[in-house]
């Protein structure tokens, strides 16, 4: 691994929190019990079950709805020190608005977030894991301006009723798969496949949405409530596929529109969307014909009001790609944020596989990221929100162990090394859950869930028990 990946630093400094996460409409199930509304991600597994690789949905999924308190207690054993998890909005707001509050969904976050804190462990909750509730899907989602209200709305209910005791908070989950995946493509939710149009619109209401849950919490909350807030956003680490002057810029083009597109407004210095998007999108648009730039501008205001609102920077992070120029692509057929982005991106065969096609292990990977983020972004307080590994669910997992293992070591590595300020570490996932497009065939948990018992009957992996001697030990060499 070159400089990287060394495993001389052992020690998580005494203030780091290990915790693990999940996500509501992977894990809860109850899809339509106690009030709740129906989200994207119903409507999505329902209308269209040819879309998941084993037809199933998150109608049921692992009934943490009703099996929270045995999640819990895994926790417990394992000696997490927090529990990254989500809201559904539906199940607290049915119709997206704010106008029907539902007193069992409040009630069972409520149960969820005390039982946790009896317990020593600390609830980081996400607003938004990409489950859009459809009555504001139907009028465009966030797509739609007035998304950022209603997001607004909804933030409030929340910090209203679980700010007291709530005191980490997440806007956002990987904007780029509601945005990019879920209005550019189909890969996910909604499925609207507006490339270089609709995914540039969605990204721009919801980071502006971001910021004024930010502003909200910050102004009206913080004062009482004396909590941190940010948003999780994903990357790959974007290699160079050679050592060419034009591959080493295609890479950092390419993490601009994968990363810097939803990082750059909210933490950069200058604020805004990156130069180069700023540059070759409307360049690109215009050549099309378009009148004016597909990639919608912030005023100056907007950027002020957007810039900052952030309190450490949450990352999701699994995976690498190697990444090549191409100088040129022809002017034709729909537009697309790959085309404007003139890149292309592979793994290297040799990399360690998983059994998801896009996930390889490449530790060092994780490190440069860490790097890179410090020079770009600066001595931001680092949330490692989510990394993991998957498999098709055997109990005796040694490629998650090693997995982690590697991980965690190159993130020690940026940490000791090139001192970046990485404070909290979770992983991806306390349980097996739906996998989205992949349903429950590729498996993320440290515990198993039989998806066949009506019981849904977790049992710990080998991983399980490796991540509960790492937290024991507070250190990841010589421990086993
Ligand atoms: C996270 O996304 C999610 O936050 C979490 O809900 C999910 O369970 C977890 O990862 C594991 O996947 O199939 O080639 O089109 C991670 C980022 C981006 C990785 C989309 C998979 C699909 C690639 N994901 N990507 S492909």
């Amino acid at each position: 691994y070159g400089t990287y990946g060394k495993l001389n630093s052992n020690e998580f400094p005494g203030d780091f929190l290990l915790g693990t996460a999940t996500a509501s409409y992977q894990i809860e199930g109850a899809w339509n019990l106690s009030g709740k509304g129906e989200n994207i991600w119903d409507r999505y597994t329902h209308t269209h079950p040819e879309l998941i690789l084993d037809r199933s949905t998150g109608d049921v999924a692992c009934d943490s709805y009703h099996k929270y308190e045995e999640d819990v207690a895994l926790m417990k054993k394992m000696g997490v020190q927090f529990y990254r998890f989500s809201l559904s909005w539906s199940r607290i707001l049915p119709t997206g608005f704010a106008y029907q509050i539902n007193p069992d969904g409040i009630r069972y976050y409520n149960d969820l977030i005390n039982l946790l804190l009896k317990n020593d462990i600390i609830p980081l909750v996400t607003l938004f894991h990409w489950d859009t509730p459809q009555p504001l899907e139907d009028l465009g989602g966030f797509t739609n301006a007035l998304m950022v209200e209603w997001f607004e709305d909804y933030a409030r209910v929340v910090f209203e009723n679980f700010g007291d005791r709530v005191k980490l908070w997440l806007t956002f989950n990987e904007p780029k798969q509601t945005c990019h995946e879920g209005v550019g493509g189909d890969n996910k939710a909604p499925g609207y496949e507006s490339s270089g149009i609709g995914d540039y619109l969605c990204a721009h209401n919801l980071i502006k949405a971001h910021a004024r849950a930010y502003h909200l919490y910050d102004k009206e909350f913080r004062p009482k409530q004396n909590g941190s807030i940010s948003i999780t956003i994903d990357t790959s680490w974007m290699e160079p596929g050679t050592n060419s002057t034009a591959d080493k810029e295609a890479a950092e083009r390419k993490i601009a529109f994968n990363f810097g597109w939803y990082a750059d407004p909210i933490f950069h210095p200058n604020g805004d969307y990156p130069e180069v998007m700023r540059k070759l999108v409307p360049e690109r648009s215009k050549k099309e014909g378009f009148r004016r730039s597909r990639l919608p501008e912030f005023t100056k205001e907007e950027v002020k009001y957007i810039r900052g609102t952030f309190d450490f920077l949450g990352l999701n992070h699994y995976t690498t790609l190697l990444v090549k120029d191409i100088p040129e692509i022809p002017i034709s057929g729909k537009p697309s944020v790959d085309k404007d982005s003139r890149t292309e991106s592979w793994h290297d065969p040799s990399w360690p596989p998983s059994s998801a096609g896009w996930l390889k292990v490449v530790p060092w990977g994780f490190t440069k990221l860490l790097v890179w983020l410090k020079h770009r972004y600066g001595d931001v307080p680092i949330y490692v929100t989510e990394n993991g590994f998957s498999d098709l669910g055997e109990i005796d997992d040694q490629g998650r162990v090693n997995y982690y293992k590697l991980y965690l070591s190159a993130m020690l590595d940026a940490m000791y090394e090139h001192k970046v300020n990485v404070k909290a570490y979770a992983a991806w996932s306390l349980v097996d859950n739906f996998e989205w497009r992949d349903g429950y065939v590729n498996r993320f948990g440290l515990h198993h869930v039989d998806m066949n018992d009506p019981g849904r009957k977790r049992t710990p992996k080998a991983s399980a028990e490796y991540y509960r001697k790492v937290i024991a030990a507070r250190k990841i060499h010589g421990i086993d």
